[in-house]
């Protein structure tokens, strides 16, 4: 079917076009046939609001969502080509930071796969998250544009204007289709300023943050920016959901709705604070358009609901009512007014939408006015209504609910494991794609050697082939005989990857002293660190350094290997995943709202070795105890040391002789002729003073328990079959799973 498009697009036959123009032909037949399967809506339907869409490449989930997977790579195959060379052609569209936006491209997906009427809002961001490179040993930011003259993006006809206190901007809405597995097709709609200027941008990822009017939809915002990028930041948002709000309301006509009865036409997802401001929004544009306060009030909170992502207080967003009155005047007088009125009933300054400094707290607003406030996994929502969000759960216990997150199958099986994929259908057949929790199936098999004999065999096979990529672009060695031990995730305090290289430095001085471990380690990590974020960069430069320290020591580097993946991103994700034996997932208990990598290792068939935090706590439960490595002190110790504020790192430092040695490494002669001086220093007296994430007194529980999963590795078949039982068990992360739970108690499409 390629090879006609091919003809007509370049008058080539498929066999003599080039990798490039294969690539656009492909991606227009998939778009015609995308478009082909709309799904129509009923008279309800929702919008996704997020600042963030992860989506990653696109092809080759489109092809397996269509259900052309196999007919078009044949064909590539008979012309002489392949479907992997097309798709590295393929631009990584980075429009996110991690979990939250990853979350919202599974949503979509699952949501199409469902045939749930549901589209995306978004901004049309034309350079993604930054391109990480590695210089010296330290982190350096490139611009990362992924917009090409074919693409995903579809102009649409439809254009908008958006009243800002200094200028008006026009915009445009772009679409990209989203494919449902087997089913139909839905938008994820991003917004685009007209007037951007690309031309703005200088050195690296620099640019002149002032001109506001050529540069909003320029940047993909790195969480933790700078005080001048916070500005742009709430352009951004308003920018958003005045677009989006105009959108809702306008497709909310056309398809009868008389606005009084918004909520019976309109469900509104807003994807943590960033997309806050549609509230006061729609309120707006609802009372202009005739409705009462009280009764604009009633249906936009019966028609939002709003999802929590964190419990990090720094995180939350907080902005000076100086900033709305200069980026949307049109929206303060209508906060202040919802202010005045949840004063009017409660006293507690704690539930005030404008604090004493003049502040708005967006997540205060959005508890006031959605229905439906939830947390991202069980420990989460507990610790949202038992402690952090307490006063607001006490006014509103009904509007509180979880919803555990997932990940969409067809991405994190279907495309990035196939060897994983065939056996499971010629094991239980091919239910189990569409309904995740038949996966479950594949637990008869626990005690059949042939399955775990075979399973080993495809975890090799992933392994060999994210060798033969490292070496491909990285230029590095591994070992696959090692166990593959992956770190990859945002770099960020809380989750700890310096508590994995004070492991790894423990791991290198019992080597140096004579002590190897049975089988070499590989560990690998791959992360970004928000460029202003200081710390989260020392501790890649810590990482870095290690690499180098191991590889130029060949005593070490034949038992113990690090390996810092360069700008890992959503494509790296899939190569590095169904590698892995051991998945780290260490975050501070408490801390970590989910996680939704933990859930793509576990389907993959590695091991969590991890805290009892987020979705941990949910795979442990669901795995049981033999099937996961749990350390580390629970949320509720951690709680009440923060609450208590004596939490002292030395005091764990003096008394444990192997943390000492290791801490003391950071700055030791070795370190100090490798890396940074400033670096190293400033990284070492973090953690003697201050250890704000408590990875002290994790630390021995954490290598006694990893030395009892690389111990027990040793075992191949008892190994395996914790490989089974996670694969099986991994249904429940399903997203499809998820989104069923939001339509059934949120949604009611
Ligand atoms: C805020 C203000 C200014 C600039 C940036 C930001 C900002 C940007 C991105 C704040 C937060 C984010 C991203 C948060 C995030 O990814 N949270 C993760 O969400 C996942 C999906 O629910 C969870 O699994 C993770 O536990 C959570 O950390």
């Amino acid at each position: 079917m390629l090879e006609e498009l091919v003809m007509e697009t370049c008058g080539k036959s498929l066999r003599d076009c080039s990798v490039d123009e294969a690539y656009r032909a492909l991606l227009k037949l998939v778009q015609n046939e995308a478009a082909k399967r709309d799904i129509i809506p009923k008279k309800k339907k929702l919008y996704y609001i997020s600042a963030e869409f992860l989506i990653g490449k696109l092809l080759s989930n489109n092809l397996i969502n269509l259900g052309l997977y196999d007919v078009i790579s044949r064909e590539l195959e008979e012309a002489g080509k392949s479907l992997s060379e097309l798709e590295e052609r393929e631009p990584e569209p980075s429009l996110g930071n991690g979990g939250l936006g990853r979350l919202a491209a599974c949503f979509l997906d699952s949501i199409a796969t469902l045939g749930l009427s549901g589209d995306g809002i978004g901004l049309n961001y034309h350079l993604g998250l930054f391109r990480q490179k590695f210089k010296k040993c330290k982190q350096k930011e490139k611009k990362n544009p992924w917009i090409e003259p074919d693409s995903w993006l579809i102009p649409s006809d439809r254009k908008f204007t958006v009243e800002f206190g200094d200028f008006t901007a026009k915009a445009t809405m772009y679409d990209i289709l989203v494919t449902g597995y087997e089913n139909g097709t839905n938008r994820l709609h991003l917004f685009d300023l007209d007037s951007v200027d690309e031309s703005l941008v200088r050195k690296g990822i620099k640019f002149d943050k002032t001109q506001v009017e050529k540069n909003l939809t320029l940047f993909l915002y790195p969480d933790d920016s700078d005080e001048e990028g916070r500005l742009l930041r709430v352009y951004q948002q308003y920018f958003m959901v005045s677009c989006g709000a105009q959108l809702i309301v306008a497709e909310a006509l056309e398809r009868g709705c008389n606005l009084h009865d918004l909520a019976d036409y309109v469900a509104i997802q807003i994807n943590d604070t960033h997309p806050s401001m549609v509230i006061p929004e729609l309120i707006r544009i609802l009372t202009d358009k005739g409705l009462a306060w009280g009764e604009a009030l009633k249906v936009v909170t019966e028609t939002c609901a709003y999802t929590n992502h964190t419990i990090l207080a720094e995180a939350l967003e907080k902005w000076p009512l100086s900033y709305i009155e200069k980026v949307a005047p049109a929206i303060l007088p209508i906060i202040e007014k919802m202010d005045k009125e949840i004063r009017k009933d409660h006293e507690e300054e704690s539930v005030a939408i404008i604090d004493k400094d003049d502040r708005i707290h967006m997540a205060r607003m959005d508890m006031h006015f959605c229905h439906s406030v939830n947390g991202v996994a069980y420990l989460h929502t507990e610790i949202l209504k038992n402690s952090e969000l307490h006063d607001f759960y006490k006014l509103y216990p009904e509007k509180f609910n979880n919803k555990t997150n997932g990940i969409t199958f067809r991405r994190w099986l279907l495309h990035c494991n196939h060897p994983l994929t065939e056996f499971l259908e010629e094991k239980i057949g091919q239910g189990f794609k569409k309904d995740a929790a038949k996966l479950a199936d594949f637990l008869r098999f626990r005690e059949d050697d042939e399955t775990l004999t075979r399973l080993a065999e495809i975890k090799r096979e992933n392994k060999c082939r994210l060798a033969a990529y490292l070496k491909n672009t990285q230029d590095v060695d591994i070992n696959v005989d090692s166990i593959f031990d992956i770190q990859v995730k945002r770099l960020h305090e809380y989750k700890r990857q310096q508590l994995n290289a004070l492991y790894v430095i423990h791991k290198y001085l019992e080597i140096k002293g004579g002590k190897l471990p049975k089988r070499p380690i590989t560990q690998i990590f791959g992360a970004k660190a928000a460029p202003a974020y200081q710390i989260a960069k020392d501790i890649i430069h810590l990482i870095l350094c290690l690499q180098k320290l191991i590889k130029e020591d060949p005593e070490v580097s034949q038992h113990l290997q690090v390996v810092m993946v360069e700008n890992y991103n959503v494509t790296k994700a899939e190569k590095l995943i169904p590698a892995c034996d051991i998945s780290e997932q260490i975050s501070l208990a408490s801390k970590e709202a989910s996680g939704t990598g933990n859930m793509k290792f576990m389907l993959n068939g590695a091991v969590t070795l991890g805290t009892e935090d987020g979705a941990n706590v949910e795979i442990h439960e669901l795995v049981g105890d033999k099937n996961i490595y749990v350390f580390g002190e629970d949320s509720d110790t951690v709680i009440a040391r923060y609450a208590r504020g004596d939490y002292c790192s030395k005091d764990y430092y003096k008394k444990n002789e192997e943390l000492k040695e290791a801490v003391d490494f950071i700055v030791s002669k070795k370190m100090l002729e490798i890396g940074s001086k400033t670096k190293l220093n400033r990284l070492y007296s973090e953690l003697l003073n201050k250890d704000w994430f408590m990875t002290f007194p994790d630390f021995p529980d954490y290598v006694e328990t990893k030395e009892r999963a690389f111990a027990d590795y040793e075992d191949e078949r008892e190994w395996a079959k914790k490989m089974l039982v996670n694969i099986a068990k991994a249904g429940f992360f399903s997203s499809d799973r998820t989104i069923a739970q939001y339509n059934e108690d949120i949604w009611h499409l």
